[in-house]
């Protein structure tokens, strides 16, 4: 046992306080050390009614030349001044009238797409075309060249989910435009589909990026999965019938940062409450009904985005059946090991 310290008296503790500070040392015993998970994010709702007419007024105000994207972020209302709707992730609402284009470049941040509404709008990636309709989920992996344009008649919506949190995160965010509006062709359309999503590979594909070499996944497809799997297996209690996108390459996520979901609710679904580290952002499909995030109720409709940040409770309750997208940074944090997830009991 050592002998009890002698209390040191106040004028040799202020001193000793001036010198570190001033020599950039904190002590760590003064600071609030409780190691305790969430975030400053806020649970929020963003109604379809109320942005779609602000989307088509930023189209009368702002032309296609005048944007490089014309896209209204979806700023969490806690974090103001960050451009980013969690912690770790940036959603915003992309629309694109009939005949524009938006000019092909690339970027370190990875970016993903669902499509809202509309059709008509292609996106460029790599070299090869894909024709974007309502609920397909579309992969930009980092550093790809990328231009959309809208060869239809009606103007198109998406949101584009990125992790740029993270290369903002750790300094590592660059940018480049490509010489052209747009990038040359150079694959058929279709042919990443018919390459990697028939669970068939190319038999000299060499799995092992992080990103998915899958450029589209079908709603069609993603709808009737879910379809066979609600007659086949029945919802989970928490999170219905629930499925993730995958790297058809690897099995895992279609990021190395951001993992996808989409799920089916049940007509009259009284989703249990569960929680976990991730930070998610969600865009109703189809179908309406109520969302619980961290004790606030939240009505929800088609077109509606929520965000549920880290830690929060969330349970779903089904009015109607329901098809929800989801985005969320799990594939980073189960890389890094420190995903957590719990369905509390009562
Ligand atoms: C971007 O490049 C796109 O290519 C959309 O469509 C949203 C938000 C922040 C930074 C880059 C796109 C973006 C973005």
């Amino acid at each position: 046992m050592s002998s009890p310290r002698p209390i040191p008296d106040p004028a040799s503790l202020a001193q000793f306080s001036r010198s570190i500070r001033a020599r950039s040392l904190n002590p760590l015993w003064e600071r609030d050390v409780s190691q305790k998970p969430g975030t400053p994010c806020a649970p929020h709702i963003w109604r379809w009614s109320d942005v779609e007419p602000e989307l088509l007024r930023a189209c009368e105000l702002i032309g296609a030349k005048d944007a490089d994207r014309r896209v209204l972020m979806l700023e969490n209302p806690a974090m103001k001044g960050t451009s980013f709707v969690a912690q770790t992730l940036f959603a915003g609402l992309q629309i694109i009238l009939p005949g524009e284009v938006a000019a092909a470049h690339r970027h370190t941040p990875n970016a993903l797409r669902f499509v809202m509404q509309g059709e008509g709008a292609y996106t460029a990636v790599d070299g090869e075309r894909a024709a974007m309709k309502p609920g397909d989920f579309v992969v930009t992996p980092n550093w790809s060249w990328h231009d959309h344009g809208n060869i239809g008649a009606q103007p198109v919506v998406w949101m584009d989910g990125l992790d740029s949190a993270f290369t903002k995160f750790f300094g590592a965010t660059f940018r480049e435009d490509y010489p052209e509006e747009t990038q040359p062709l150079h694959r058929a359309e279709g042919d990443s589909l018919a390459a990697f999503g028939a669970a068939l590979l190319p038999v000299d594909y060499k799995p092992g990026g992080a990103r998915s070499p899958l450029l589209v996944y079908p709603y069609e497809r993603t709808r009737e999965a879910l379809a066979h799997l609600q007659r086949s297996g029945g919802p989970h209690p928490a999170h219905g019938v629930r499925l993730r996108y995958a790297n058809p390459g690897s099995g895992g996520y279609p990021f190395p940062t951001m993992a996808a979901f989409m799920r089916l609710l049940p007509k009259g679904f009284a989703g249990r409450a569960s929680r976990s580290t991730e930070n998610q952002v969600f865009n109703v499909a189809e179908g309406s009904g109520r969302v619980r995030i961290a004790g606030m109720e939240f009505d929800f409709g088609p077109h509606d985005i929520f965000v549920a940040p880290s830690w929060c409770e969330v349970a779903f309750t089904a009015h109607r059946e329901c098809v929800v997208f989801s985005y969320s940074d799990r594939a980073a944090q189960e890389a890094m090991g420190f995903f957590r997830e719990a369905e509390p009991q009562g």
